[in-house]
């Protein structure tokens, strides 16, 4: 199983590189990474487990981030809503690639974190509030999702790691704090 011990830290290599698009059939062992990864998604967000194992929660993780410089990224965002058990969104995206998106921008009000970033980097992470993402599946199957809000952000944010973008790439230097006009802020009272 994937543990912190896995995941690389800001300042290595991998996580400033592009990563190379996978082609199917998906080798065994590119198989068993992806499902890899979003047993650890799972297994971060369970109390008793990432206890266990010493694991950082997280929704969302991208191949790099594990030192494999390939397009596949994981994510799971479970549903906020308590009569709903299904995960809001869940799944290992291949080549993913964002198609449209809104003009509309979000960003979360408590800012972006990061597994392979051991501090808190304050500062406003502006991101498309919605997007369509094309994506191949394990099987190679070609998918088409439409997100918005947190699941977006997530998706985009991990999509990023493909391109060696950091979220901290993202905010203004000048005014981390500062919003652009118009955007909108998740995780506030007005939500
Ligand atoms: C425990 C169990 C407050 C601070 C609020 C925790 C289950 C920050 C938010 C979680 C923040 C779960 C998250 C991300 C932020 C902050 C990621 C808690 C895990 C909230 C996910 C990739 C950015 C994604 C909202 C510096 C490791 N995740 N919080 N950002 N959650 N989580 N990101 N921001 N401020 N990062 O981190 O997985 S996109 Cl689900
Ligand atoms: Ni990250």
């Amino acid at each position: 199983m994937i543990t912190m011990n896995d995941v690389i830290r800001e300042g290595h290599p991998t996580l400033r590189k592009k990563a190379d698009a996978l082609s199917f059939p998906l080798d065994s062992e590119m198989r068993k990474l992806a499902e890899d990864m979003l047993e650890f998604l799972i297994n971060s967000q369970d109390p008793d487990m990432a206890e266990k194992y010493e694991l950082r929660p997280g929704v969302g993780i991208a191949a790099p981030q594990v030192d494999v410089s390939k397009r596949l990224i994981a994510v799971h965002v479970p549903s906020q809503d308590e009569e709903n058990p299904d995960p809001e969104f869940s799944s290992v995206l291949i080549n993913p690639k964002i198609v449209s998106h809104s003009v509309q921008q979000t960003c979360l009000a408590d800012g972006e974190g990061c597994l392979s970033v051991d501090r808190e980097v304050p500062g406003y992470v502006p991101r498309h509030k919605r997007v369509t993402v094309d994506y191949y599946d394990l099987n190679g199957e070609k998918k088409k999702v439409r997100l918005r809000d947190f699941p977006a952000i997530v998706v985009q944010h991990e999509i990023d790691h493909l391109n060696g973008v950091m979220f901290y790439d993202r905010i203004d230097p000048d005014n981390p704090l500062a919003l652009p006009d118009d955007i909108d802020v998740l995780g506030t009272v007005e939500e």
